[in-house]
């Protein structure tokens, strides 16, 4: 008895410690983590620095400006694609992901460029696009020629003998159809995206051997995380059923909510991240509840996510992204930061932005971006994104308040999502002007315009044409001007970075908003047990009050856009304030 005891015994030490073992390739997230303490500043390749004079940003392009960035504070950067592509999509349309763009340079710049930021203790996110390659990859090149051809299932594919495919939506496409027929297979291919853009079929092993394969060779390389696009879509029911009740006018929701999801995102995390030291972030379009399967810490998934909720807000309902005339509710969309923040307190971790490049110019969409308030606007903002909880990812260009370029004509767009929706809506008789007004605000390629580094031509971008307009407002809207002023965006943002890396109460602490009902000032007290902060910005351009709950007498002011800062509960119009209580 007392030896079987023993053995038991044994046994449990052993399943104990298996389980202690299991649970620390994943066990740092449980609390502190470096990511999410880190600053993430998001470059866009083809708009950041022109080096060769072809008009395109490129890798010697960010070498000659890795000591800015490093000046910034930040910790990480995340690169949009600069894999071999027909830059269709601007890269999201990959035909060899192992080898780098002519036009953003070679593997040595590269190499080069991970080694200057890793010598400035930068880490280096890469973008992997899983989801879909360009239709010049070259396994779709061999697919297209015969149903029999090794790479024919790497596709989704529907047999014309069978008729017309279920239907399904194209985000990108003239039509807003999501097959292609294709002739030499007699068959249609799918394409959540553009036409140009087939989607990769995860269903078969072979597939996702490629891709982990792929990740590896980047990891390798020294790399340090990945951003994961249109990572929600990789799972497709593919007996293709019609769109289920429940996702009626939302197949967004239904493209994100495929049934081997998550499966697929274990394996990955099992082949590939779990044996690396690498972190994620993936776009994870869909509601809180689905969103949180990417990021709970039990689930081995992924790090991080970023959601859509309260970027796409303010739209008007069966319009593409139009906002309402009457503006947007702050009380409603402090909500949704709110909600997305608890959701995640106990597993997982938010993230927090207000621009990328899928998104127009925070300043102009959240703030204001005319000439009396575009300075206190931009700090207030950014005031925002530093002092929420949840890892930061800050756009190359708001830290010194670029704003939308506002276009007037169709022909100035470059972007495949808005032409196609363009196309659409010219088909169907739609109203084209009120589309090119809406599009000043929202439109994907008013955060795409080059950097403005300085008043010389091209905002120092390029010394050729650049491939988007510079905003003619860079002759005082640049790095150089803003570098002499202590008051400029650009080092109030620094200083910014400085407070948030020597508190750690705005990383780890909770999150409770103040005034909740205040349909004018989005206030919070971020707190842990020794300390609490008193965040309090005016999203109007008057002066606002708010009310709080903190002693007034034993607040201090430590941060603030304002040289004439107000007394609490006062703002003046796009003010920010941070008091800590004594
Ligand atoms: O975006 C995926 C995605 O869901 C977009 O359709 C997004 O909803 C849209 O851009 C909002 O306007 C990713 C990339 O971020 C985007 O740049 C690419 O164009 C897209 O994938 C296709 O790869």
């Amino acid at each position: 008895m007392i030896k079987y005891r023993k053995i038991l015994l044994v046994l449990i030490v052993i399943v104990a410690s298996c389980k202690q073992n299991n649970k620390s390739a994943f066990d740092d997230t449980d609390r502190q983590a470096w990511w999410k303490e880190a600053v993430v500043y998001q470059i866009y390749p083809r708009s950041f620095q022109d080096s060769d004079g072809d008009g395109v940003g490129d890798i010697r392009g960010i070498i000659s400006r890795l000591d800015y960035i490093k000046s910034l504070g930040v910790d990480m950067v995340w690169l949009n694609p600069i894999y071999v592509s027909p830059q269709k999509d601007n890269g999201y349309d990959i035909s060899d992901y192992e080898n780098i763009d002519p036009v953003f340079g070679t593997m040595k710049d590269f190499e080069e460029m991970v080694k200057g930021f890793h010598e400035r203790g930068i880490k280096v996110m890469m973008d992997m696009v899983l989801n879909h390659c360009s239709d010049e990859h070259r396994w779709f090149k061999e697919a297209r020629k015969s149903r029999n051809s090794p790479y024919y299932n790497y596709f989704h594919w529907w047999p014309a003998e069978k008729g017309e495919p279920p239907y399904r939506w194209s985000i990108f496409d003239d039509k807003g159809y999501g097959w292609e027929y294709n002739k030499a297979t007699n068959s249609y291919y799918l394409h959540y995206f553009a036409d140009f853009q087939p989607d990769l079929n995860w269903e078969n092993p072979k597939v996702r051997e490629e891709l982990y394969k792929i990740m590896r060779y980047w990891l390798q390389k020294g790399v340090d995380g990945f951003r994961m696009d249109a990572l929600a879509f990789i799972s497709k029911d593919t007996t293709w059923p019609p769109l289920p009740a429940e996702y009626k006018g939302n197949w967004t929701l239904y493209y994100a909510s495929g049934p081997k999801l998550h499966e697929y995102i274990q394996e990955l995390n099992r082949e590939v991240l779990s044996r690396y030291d690498v972190v994620t972030v993936a776009e994870a379009v869909g509601d809180i509840e689905r969103v949180k399967k990417f990021v709970d810490r039990d689930r081995k998934e992924l790090n991080m996510a970023y959601h859509f909720e309260a970027v796409d807000f303010g739209y008007q309902p069966g319009k593409y992204k139009t906002p309402d005339p009457k503006g947007w509710d702050l009380v409603k969309w402090k909500k949704i930061f709110a909600r997305w923040d608890s959701a995640m307190v106990e597993k997982g971790w938010n993230t927090v932005y207000l621009g990328n490049h899928d998104q127009p110019r925070m300043l102009t969409r959240w703030g204001n971006d005319s000439v009396p308030y575009r300075n206190s606007a931009a700090k207030m903002l950014s005031t925002f994104i530093l002092t929420m909880r949840g890892t930061p990812y800050y756009y190359y260009g708001d830290e010194i308040g670029m704003s939308n370029i506002k276009f007037n004509r169709i022909e100035d767009y470059k972007d495949v999502e808005l032409l196609t929706n363009y196309a659409q809506l010219k088909s169907k008789g739609g109203d084209l002007r009120e589309f090119l007004e809406a599009m000043k605000i929202t439109s994907r390629d008013n955060g795409r315009t080059p950097m403005q580094w300085n008043s010389s031509v091209h905002a120092g971008f390029t010394k050729g044409t650049p491939w988007l307009p510079v905003n003619s407002n860079y002759k005082f809207v640049n790095v150089a001007a803003q570098e002499q002023d202590s008051s400029s965006v650009l080092n109030y943002f620094r200083r910014l970075i400085k407070y948030r890396k020597n508190n750690k109460i705005l990383i780890y602490g909770s999150f409770r908003l103040v005034d909740e009902q205040n349909p004018d000032v989005f206030a919070y007290v971020r707190e842990t047990k020794e300390k609490k902060i008193l965040v309090a910005l005016n999203f109007k351009n008057k002066n606002s009050y708010y009310v709080h709950d903190l002693p007034a007498e034993k607040l201090k002011l430590v941060m603030g856009n304002n040289i004439n800062p107000s007394s609490p509960g006062t703002l003046k119009p796009y003010e920010a304030v941070i008091y800590e209580l004594q």
